[in-house]
C-alpha cells in the first residue's frame, strides 16, 4: 500500500481536528494555554500536579488483576520512583517486582514515538498524525464501502483504562459502524463471564480479598497464584486459620507445593472430578439443603446427573488416587468457610464453562456463598479485565446491557444522546469468528489496540497467514517492534500506563485510579486522544463531544451502569476512588459510607428475575486432540515466572526482570520421558505439533507427570504448537491441551 493525501473523504472541517494538531506537535510547549485546554483534556500535555520540587501520587498498578496501588514520587512532576502503597486494601504495602519495575519499562528505545506508515517500498516510514488519522480513515472507509459495515473490525485489550476501552468500543461500533469488535480477555476471561451470567445471571465474581484471609479451607483450580497473582498469595499468607490449601493442577507449580493437598489429575478431567466430588457430597449428606432449597434451582437434575460419576470413574478419568478424591470431599465437608478460585487451568478448555460452573455447583450445594471465606471465585487476569467486561462494547453493549435487548439498547441510546438504531442488535463476534472472517474476506480492515496477537493467539502460523491477508492492518500500541506492530500496514503510537490517566477495575470488583505520572515520548498519544482524533477524523467527532476527558467518561459510565448489578452511581470522581483507597461494585446513588469491604450474595439473592442461582451440568467431552503414537505428549501452557508479563513487550525491558527468567525457550519434560528419550537438561529439543514446531531446551523435572510437557507462553514459538479448539459456550481458547512431541535438535 502507499502513503495517502491528506484530504480525504470523511475529512471534517478544519476547526474540528485543528485542536488536536498543534497538541500532537508541541510536546514542550504549555500546551493548555495554546489550546485553551484544561490540564485533564490535554492527555499528553501537563502533568496533573503542577507542583515543582518533590511530591507523591499514587496509581494503580498495568500490569496484572490484582490491582496493588503503588506510590509515585515524583520530582518536577515526573516520576523519579515508586513503592507499593501502605495503605491500600489490596496490596498493603507489597508490590511484585513488575510492580516495582513498571516505570523502568516506559523507557525503551523501541517505543513508538510517531505514527508509521508502511511505504510504497514496503517499509514502515514515520509520518505526521495528520497523515496518519486521514489513512486510517480513507483506507477503512473504501473498504467499508466496497465490502458492507462487517468488512472492519477490531481487537482489544483488558488492559487500557475503562474510560478508554467504552470510548474505542462507542467509537468503533456507534460511530464508525462496525459490528465485530472483540478483545484478548476472550483469551483470558470470557469462560468466567458466560459462566457467571448462566449461573448467577450476570458476570458477577462475588468475592472479596479479603476472602482469602478468611477462608480455612481454600480450594485452588487451575491457578498458579504464587506467580501469576503473587500479591493475592500473600493475602493468602496473613490467613490466621492456618487453612487447608487444595491445589488443583496438573504440574507441580509453586503454588502445588505451598499447598496442603495437590490433586494432579490429568488435564481437563477437572470436569469429572467436579462431578464426582459433588456426587460423593450427595451420597454422604454432606450438602446445605436449606441454602439449596432457597436460593437455587436445578438441584434435583443436578444431583440424579452427577450419580454417573462414581468413584471408580473419577480415578480412571482424573489418573487421582481414591483416597485424594475423599480427602478432598472431606476437607469441603469438613471447611466451615470453603472458598474455591479459579483461573486459566480452567477458563482455556474445551469445555471450560461447564468446569467452571461445576466448581459454582460445589459452592453452591455446600453453602459456600454470600459468607465471608467463601464463594466461587474466577479471578481475573490483566489489570483492566473486568472493565472491558463490562465497558468494552463487544460481548456485552455498554454497562453490562444486552446488545439483543431492545430496552437496553434504547437505555444507552438515551444515555449517550445516541440514535437507538446506531446501536447493532447482536453481540460482537467473538475473535475466533472475527480470524475466520479475515480469512474468508469478509473482513478486511482490522484494528488491533494493546494486544499482539501475532505471538498471543492459539494457532500462530494460520494466525499469523490470516493477519497477513488483511487488506489494511492498525496496531495501535507502546511499542513498534512487537510481533503484530511488525506486520501492521499503520502503527499508531500510544502512551502507556503512567502517562495517561483512567479507572481499572481489579479481580474483586475494586474501581481505582491509574495516574498520569510521567509524559508519553515523542508524539505518542493516550489511546484516549487517539480516538478523539479518529473520531474527528471520521467525521463522528459531535457523537463524541461529552466524552471531553477520562474525568468526563468517568460519568457517562455511571449513568451507563445506573440500575445494573455494576451500579456505580455513588461514586463521585476520581477523588474519591482515591481517598476511598478504590471502590468495589456496586456502589449505587445513596449508599452509605461504603463498607470497605464488598461481597456479593451475603442475602442469598442472585440476578436472575427468581432470584436464584442455576445448578447447570453437561456430560464431559473427550479432548479435541488426544495424543497419538505420533504426537504421545500432551503439552500444556502458561506462566512462566513472575518476571514475565505475556508477550513480554514490557517485562523484557526490565534488567531486573530479565534477570529472573531464562532467556530462551524452555520445555519441562519428566525425567522418566526424558531417559527414554535419552535427553537431559539443557539439552536442544525440538518440540513440534501438527501444526508447527518450536526449538528450545530440555529442562528435566518432575513438575510435570509422564506424558505431559510445559512451555510458558512467553516465548514467540509457544503458540505455533497449540491447537485451536475452544469452548462452544464461551469461545475462549484451549491453550492448554494439545499433542505434541519431542526430539533432540540434532536427530
Ligand atoms: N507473572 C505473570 N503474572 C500474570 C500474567 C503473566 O503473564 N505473568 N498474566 C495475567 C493474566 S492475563 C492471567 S489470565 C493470569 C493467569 O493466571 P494463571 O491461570 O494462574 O496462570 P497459568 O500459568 O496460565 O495457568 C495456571 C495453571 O493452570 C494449569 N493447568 C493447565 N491445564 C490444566 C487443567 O486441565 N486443569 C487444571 N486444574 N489446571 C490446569 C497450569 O499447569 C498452570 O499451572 O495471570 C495474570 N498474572
Ligand atoms: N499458549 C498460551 N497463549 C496464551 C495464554 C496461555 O496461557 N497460553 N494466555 C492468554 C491470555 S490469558 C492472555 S490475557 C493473552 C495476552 O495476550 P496479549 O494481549 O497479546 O499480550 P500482551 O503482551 O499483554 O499484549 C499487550 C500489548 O499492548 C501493549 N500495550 C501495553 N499498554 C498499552 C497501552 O496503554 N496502550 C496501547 N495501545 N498498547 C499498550 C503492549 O506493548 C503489548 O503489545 O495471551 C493469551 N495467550
Ligand atoms: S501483583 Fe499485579 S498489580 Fe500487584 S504489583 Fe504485581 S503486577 Fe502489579
Ligand atoms: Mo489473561
Amino acid at each position: 500500500m502507499s502513503t495517502t493525501q491528506t484530504n480525504g473523504a470523511g475529512m471534517p472541517p478544519a476547526r474540528d481536528f485543528g485542536r488536536y494538531i498543534p497538541l500532537l506537535l508541541q510536546r514542550t510547549g504549555p500546551l493548555t494555554e495554546t489550546l485553551s485546554l484544561t490540564p485533564a483534556e490535554v492527555g499528553n500535555g501537563l502533568l496533573p500536579q503542577q507542583i515543582q520540587g518533590d511530591s507523591l501520587t499514587t496509581s494503580v498498578c498495568g500490569f496484572c488483576s490484582t490491582g496493588c496501588n503503588l506510590n509515585i514520587h515524583l520530582r518536577d512532576q515526573q516520576a523519579i520512583g515508586l513503592s507499593p502503597a501502605p495503605d491500600y486494601p489490596v496490596n498493603l504495602g507489597m508490590a511484585c517486582p513488575k510492580g516495582w519495575e513498571a516505570l523502568t519499562v516506559l523507557d525503551a528505545p523501541d517505543r513508538a514515538t510517531r505514527p508509521l506508515l508502511r511505504n510504497a517500498a514496503g517499509k514502515l516510514e514515520p509520518v505526521s498524525w495528520d497523515v496518519a488519522a486521514s489513512t486510517f480513515t480513507e483506507r477503512m472507509k473504501a473498504i467499508q464501502r466496497e465490502h458492507g459495515p462487517q468488512s472492519i473490525a477490531f481487537l482489544s485489550t483488558g488492559q487500557i483504562v475503562t474510560e478508554e476501552m467504552a470510548l474505542l468500543g462507542a467509537l468503533a461500533k456507534f460511530g464508525m459502524g462496525m459490528l465485530h469488535g472483540d478483545g484478548n480477555t476472550r483469551q483470558c476471561m470470557a469462560t468466567a463471564v458466560v459462566a457467571y451470567k448462566q449461573a448467577f445471571g450476570f458476570d458477577a465474581p462475588p468475592y472479596t480479598y479479603a476472602d482469602f484471609e478468611q477462608s480455612d479451607t481454600i480450594v485452588l483450580v487451575g491457578s498458579n497464584l504464587c506467580i501469576a497473582h503473587p500479591i493475592l498469595w500473600q493475602r493468602v499468607m496473613r490467613n490466621q486459620f492456618d487453612p487447608n490449601i487444595i491445589a488443583i493442577d496438573p504440574r507441580t507449580t509453586e503454588t502445588t507445593m505451598a499447598a496442603s493437598q495437590h490433586l494432579a489429575l490429568q488435564p481437563k478431567s477437572d470436569l469429572t472430578l467436579f462431578y464426582g466430588v459433588a456426587n460423593l457430597l450427595i451420597e454422604r449428606d454432606w450438602i446445605d439443603h436449606e441454602f439449596i432449597d432457597a436460593h437455587t434451582k436445578g438441584f434435583d437434575e443436578f444431583a440424579a446427573f452427577v450419580q454417573a460419576f462414581p468413584l471408580t470413574r473419577v480415578v480412571e478419568e482424573t489418573g487421582l488416587a481414591p483416597e485424594a478424591i475423599e480427602q478432598f470431599a472431606q476437607s469441603i465437608h469438613d471447611g466451615l468457610r470453603v472458598s474455591f478460585w479459579w483461573t486459566m487451568g480452567v477458563n482455556q478448555s474445551h469445555q471450560a464453562v461447564r468446569t467452571a460452573q461445576a466448581i459454582i455447583n460445589l459452592a453452591l450445594m455446600t453453602g459456600n456463598i454470600g459468607r465471608p471465606g467463601t464463594g466461587a471465585n474466577s479471578i481475573t487476569g490483566q489489570c483492566n479485565a473486568m472493565g472491558s467486561r463490562l465497558f468494552s462494547n463487544t460481548t456485552n453493549l455498554l454497562g453490562g446491557h444486552d446488545f439483543a435487548n431492545a430496552e437496553h439498547r434504547q437505555k444507552v441510546a438515551n444515555v449517550l444522546a445516541i440514535d437507538e438504531s446506531t446501536i447493532p442488535q447482536e453481540a460482537s463476534w467473538p475473535y475466533h469468528r472475527i480470524m475466520e472472517g479475515i480469512l474468508r474476506r469478509e473482513i478486511r480492515g482490522l484494528w488491533v489496540v494493546a494486544t499482539n496477537p501475532a505471538h498471543s493467539w492459539i494457532n500462530q502460523e494460520t494466525a499469523r497467514d490470516i493477519l497477513s491477508r488483511l487488506d489494511f492492518l492498525v496496531v495501535q500500541d507502546m511499542y513498534h517492534t512487537t510481533e503484530t506492530a511488525r506486520i501492521a500496514d499503520l502503527v499508531l503510537p500510544a502512551a502507556a500506563w503512567g502517562e495517561k490517566e483512567g479507572t481499572f477495575i481489579n479481580s474483586e470488583r475494586r474501581i481505582g485510579v491509574a495516574s498520569k505520572v510521567s509524559r508519553a515520548p515523542g508524539e505518542a498519544l493516550a489511546d484516549f486522544h487517539i480516538f478523539k482524533l479518529l473520531a474527528e477524523y471520521w467525521g463522528c467527532g459531535e457523537m463524541f463531544r461529552r466524552w471531553e476527558s477520562p474525568a468526563a467518561v468517568f460519568e457517562i459510565l455511571k449513568q451507563l451502569s445506573a440500575g445494573q448489578p455494576c451500579d456505580v452511581t455513588g461514586i463521585d470522581d476520581y477523588e474519591m476512588l482515591r481517598d476511598l483507597g478504590g471502590v468495589q461494585w456496586p456502589y449505587p446513588a445513596g449508599s452509605e459510607e461504603p463498607a470497605t469491604e464488598r461481597r456479593l450474595f451475603a442475602d442469598g439473592r442472585f440476578f436472575h428475575s427468581d432470584g436464584r442461582a442455576k445448578f447447570i451440568c453437561e456430560e464431559p467431552r473427550p479432548l479435541p486432540e488426544p495424543t497419538t503414537s505420533k504426537y504421545p505428549f500432551t503439552l500444556l501452557t502458561g506462566r512462566g515466572s513472575v518476571a514475565q508479563w505475556h508477550t513480554q513487550t514490557r517485562t523484557a525491558k526490565s534488567a531486573v526482570l530479565r534477570k529472573l527468567y531464562p532467556e530462551e525457550l524452555y520445555v519441562e519434560i519428566n525425567p522418566h520421558d526424558a531417559a527414554e528419550q535419552r535427553l537431559g537438561s539443557g539439552d536442544l529439543v525440538v518440540v513440534s505439533s501438527q501444526r508447527g514446531a518450536v526449538q528450545g531446551r530440555a529442562l528435566v523435572t518432575p513438575a510435570v507427570q509422564p506424558g505431559q510437557l510445559f512451555i510458558p507462553m512467553h516465548y514467540e514459538a509457544t503458540n505455533r504448537l497449540t491447537h485451536p479448539s475452544f469452548d462452544p459456550y464461551s469461545h475462549q481458547p484451549s491453550y492448554k491441551a494439545c499433542a505434541v512431541r519431542i526430539e533432540l535438535a540434532s536427530r
